[in-house]
């Protein structure tokens, strides 16, 4: 069955039901604002926005989160070498990311930041809670800490008195701090990643977090004494929360953990039952560890996925500031486009695994993808209508090329899957080739022979016309979630006003159903005037 939907709308029926598998809760990491936003950043934000439009679409109750963590000591040393406050340097960055994510077309429903109030106040509510309840203590802390990467290190696995993470040194810490119980709930935590094959995806990285569990936990120091940019511990002042501690709450307090708490009937459980963790590799430990513990602590449910997916390196070389190869995604999109950027990152690596960004590949893929297979489909076929039937689609009663059809069943059978793998290359591949077989259904229909005095030539010609309408129809929706500016540009062309929802699996009956009342007999389609892709020429 096909119920039609604005294109943003979403679906009441279905979302309104107390069932928390119509809704869907993504987040990204919150970023760090010592410094302005990098294509890694980009990444994971365009993920989450992806797998959000893509749910919306399906009908689901959608909330995504975005943001930025603000606190520790990180910050502060940033803020103090600029001569200016920590929250100063917030200010300013915060607004960095946001820009960005304005010109990625990121769908986010809320940009949390940590110095937001209702944000402290439940870091420091859960605190209370877990003191009272026994899972926090004071204590003292003696060993090493990365500030580059806010973490407490062990002796051992220094490498040459450095970070082992990102290799810079490590410095020596002695001070009293307040210790979340790790250890009472490592054995609770194994069993659960064991029976819940979706909680660590790719499942390739389920062996890395236990065995990092397995090698036995030690509790977290959650506390600071020796500078002050964080949120007091509530009742003794002299110390600060850990950054992470503070960080991961934000999860919680962006969908109303608070009021939740005080006996409010708001949609917090139902989203968190479904919350999708988007993370980079690098903490995944953070989020398949220590998070699920706080929460296990609170007598909460665990999210449903941690997805982690894997680093962008710069023509194979890891991206950093002092190698000066670091890529500005802003720079990119001012000169391609948000959506060949999007397109881009999704498109060239199997999320999960690393990739490397280069620029003659980049240049490449935008020309022959985007500009020569997407953009002259669009093209062509807007100029067939203009010159054969004046603009207005004819031809309802004789139907749509059944091989296409079959081909937009196919692609649409395994799409939630694939959405909930995060297989998201796969899609573009099989959508890419989708556009490919439709320009080669029109290169050997070959319109331009036909002879439309002849009635049956004429409803030959009509039924090519009509299938790659319908077939760029699909395309548009099929590639919406990754390049949403482009598809609205194709369905301004196409002259529709929204999707179809669409419900799996699609059926042949489904097709006909939709393309009927979207693209009835005389459906007027827009001259095409919008080069969707212009070739990128070489200055090289
Ligand atoms: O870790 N390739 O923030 P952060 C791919 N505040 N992704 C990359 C990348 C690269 N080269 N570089 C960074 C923090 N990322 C914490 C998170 S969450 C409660 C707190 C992405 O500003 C990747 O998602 O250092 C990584 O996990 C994130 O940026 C780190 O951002």
């Amino acid at each position: 069955m096909i119920i039609q939907i604005g294109k943003v709308k979403k679906n009441k029926a279905m979302a309104n039901k107390d069932n928390f598998k119509n809704y869907f809760y993504a987040t990204t990491p919150i970023y760090y604002v010592n410094d302005k936003p990098h294509i890694g950043h980009a990444y994971s934000t365009v993920i989450a926005d992806s797998i959000s439009r893509f749910k919306r679409l399906s009908g689901l109750k959608v909330f995504f989160l975005t943001g930025t963590d603000e606190h520790g000591l990180k910050i502060e040393k940033e803020a103090n070498a600029r001569g200016m406050s920590p929250k100063d340097l917030a200010d300013a960055v915060h607004v960095k990311f946001k820009e960005l994510f304005g010109l990625l077309s990121i769908s986010y429903d809320r940009f949390i930041r940590t110095t937001d109030e209702d944000h402290i106040k439940t870091v420091q509510h859960v605190f209370s809670m877990l003191m009272e309840k026994g899972d926090i203590y004071l204590s003292e802390y003696e060993g090493w800490y990365c500030t580059p990467c806010e973490t407490f290190l062990t002796e051992k696995s220094l490498i040459g008195g450095n970070c082992p993470q990102c290799g810079r040194p490590a410095s020596k810490v002695k001070e009293e701090s307040y210790f979340l119980k790790l250890s009472k709930y490592e054995k609770r935590l194994v069993e659960y990643i064991e029976n819940h094959p979706e909680f660590i995806k790719p499942p390739f990285r389920k062996n890395e977090v236990l065995s990092f569990i397995k090698e036995g936990l030690n509790d977290l120091s959650i506390s600071r004494t020796s500078f002050s940019w964080g949120i007091p511990v509530p009742g003794n002042d002299k110390h600060i929360i850990y950054v992470w501690f503070d960080a991961l709450l934000n999860y919680l307090s962006a969908i109303g953990f608070e009021e939740f708490q005080e006996g409010e009937k708001n949609d917090f459980n139902l989203f968190f039952k479904t919350a999708n963790h988007i993370v980079g590799k690098d903490i995944l430990k953070f989020h398949a560890v220590y998070w699920p513990i706080m929460l296990f602590a609170l007598n909460l449910p665990l999210p449903k996925t941690i997805f982690a997916h894997g680093w962008w390196l710069m023509d194979n070389k890891k991206m950093s500031k002092s190698l000066g190869n670091v890529i500005d995604p802003v720079y990119l999109i001012n000169n391609y486009g948000a959506d060949a950027l999007r397109f881009y990152l999704l498109r060239e690596v199997t999320l999960g695994l690393d990739g490397d960004f280069n620029m003659n590949n980049f240049i490449t893929r935008y020309n022959s993808e985007l500009a020569n297979d997407l953009g002259n489909l669009v093209s062509r076929t807007t100029a067939m209508i203009q010159k054969y039937s004046g603009g207005f689609l004819p031809g309802l009663e004789v139907g749509i090329d059944e091989d296409l059809i079959k081909t937009v069943i196919d692609i649409t059978a395994n799409l939630n899957d694939r959405y909930d793998n995060y297989d998201f290359a796969r899609i573009l591949e099989d959508t890419f080739k989708f556009i490919n077989t439709v320009n080669k259904y029109i290169n050997d229909s070959a319109p331009w022979k036909i002879n439309i005095s002849e009635r049956e030539d004429k409803e030959k010609l009509y039924k090519i016309l009509r299938s790659a309408v319908i077939s760029i129809y699909y395309i548009s929706y099929l590639i919406y979630p990754f390049m949403p500016d482009t598809s609205g540009r194709i369905n301004k062309i196409l002259n529709i006003e929204a999707f179809m929802f669409l419900k799996f699996p699609v059926t042949p009956e489904d097709i006909f159903d939709s393309h009927g009342v979207l693209f009835k007999d005389g459906h007027k389609i827009n001259e095409n005037r919008d080069i969707l892709f212009p070739k990128i020429v070489n200055k090289d």
